[in-house]
């Protein structure tokens, strides 16, 4: 066998980002384009080959369903093509876990599809981005990666994209984690070690990406919140909602009362959690209302898996409660 081919996608983020100075704090994301990134890892005796395409080089707040259609169209063509083994994405870190998500919900899987961002510039000490991506390339070009869904790897581990989740602003090996579940391995330039069997056993998409993305608002619930808060985010034609509700998904009665008259219409209510590692079962009342709940999704996640569920004609509230129960 052959050494692996490895198509590298580059979006920009603080991965390609320069500072100009070392020590400045400040720097602009998406400076570096993907050929001259390749250029530098060329300096390690990596036994890969890259073949880079810059799909845009942007911070990742400014990604959205524009670059997520582009991404989706080359990697898909990519998992059909006999030259690659595998694809990368460079991405900003503030928005992976959503396109890490979306991509895992949509994508064929047959080869392993890896996202990698940095917490810090390329040219800032302590910089994290080539080391992260020297860890990338070792996961996409195990075939033991594949039946594992999209991943992401930062801070010498391996998260799977349903579990991965931003949780620092600053650091470098801790600013990601796995939730519910934690890394499903670790790796560094020298090594690479799963935890656990694969647990794909479908290399198909699960869902059609969709053509055009509903709208679904994210609801940020807060002590003294009222309906009218929700009904401004519902005023321009929202198919669904998501609800970063307090404690286990909880919001004032009288925006419970609005979201249920709502749901009575269609309008599909998904309540997850405000709170870092929120976890969120069904109520009771939840068959009253017709909500979902989002189990141990966070809330920009819900807000994914809904859009994709209902560009998809997924509109039943219990069929999109035993997508989210296990997604
Ligand atoms: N600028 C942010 C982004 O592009 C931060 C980052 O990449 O770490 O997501």
């Amino acid at each position: 066998m052959g050494r692996p081919k490895l198509l590298v996608l580059g979006t920009g983020g603080t991965i390609a980002g320069v500072a100009g100075d070392a020590m400045r704090h400040d720097y602009r994301p998406g400076q570096i384009g993907i050929e001259d990134w390749l250029a530098d890892a060329g300096k390690f005796a990596l036994d890969v080959d890259f073949a880079g395409e810059q799909i845009a080089n942007i911070g990742s707040e400014d990604i959205g369903p524009t670059v997520w259609a582009k991404l989706h169209a080359r990697l898909e063509s990519a998992v059909e093509d006999p030259a690659y083994d595998g694809a990368i994405v460079t991405h900003g870190t503030d928005t992976a876990e959503e396109t890490a998500f979306l991509l895992d919900l949509t994508l064929p899987l047959a080869k392993p599809v890896v996202l990698v961002g940095a917490m810090r510039p390329a040219d800032a000490v302590g910089s994290d981005g080539m080391r992260n991506f020297v860890n990338a390339a070792r996961v996409a070009s195990d075939p033991e990666a594949a039946g594992r869904g999209v991943l992401l790897v930062m801070g010498d581990r391996v998260l799977a994209a349903r579990d991965a989740r931003k949780v620092r602003t600053r650091g470098t090996d801790d600013a990601f984690r796995g939730f519910p579940r934690g890394a499903v391995g670790i790796v560094t330039p020298a090594s690479l070690e799963w935890f656990g069997k694969p647990w794909r056993e479908e290399a198909a998409a699960r869902f059609v990406f969709p053509g055009a993305f509903p709208h679904v608002p994210i609801l940020y619930a807060a002590g003294g919140i009222d309906a009218a808060q929700a009904d401004a985010l519902l005023a321009s034609d929202a198919r669904g909602i998501v609800v970063a509700g307090v404690g286990e998904g909880n919001m004032p009665d009288p925006v419970r009362r609005l979201l249920a008259a709502r749901a009575r219409d269609g309008l599909i209510v998904v309540r997850a959690s405000r709170v870092d590692e929120g976890l969120v079962d069904r109520e009771p009342e939840d068959d009253a209302n017709r909500f979902v709940a989002a189990r141990a999704l966070n809330p920009q996640k819900a807000r994914t898996l809904l859009m994709v569920l209902l560009a998809n004609g997924v509109t039943d509230p219990a069929r999109i409660q035993g997508v989210f129960d296990n997604p």
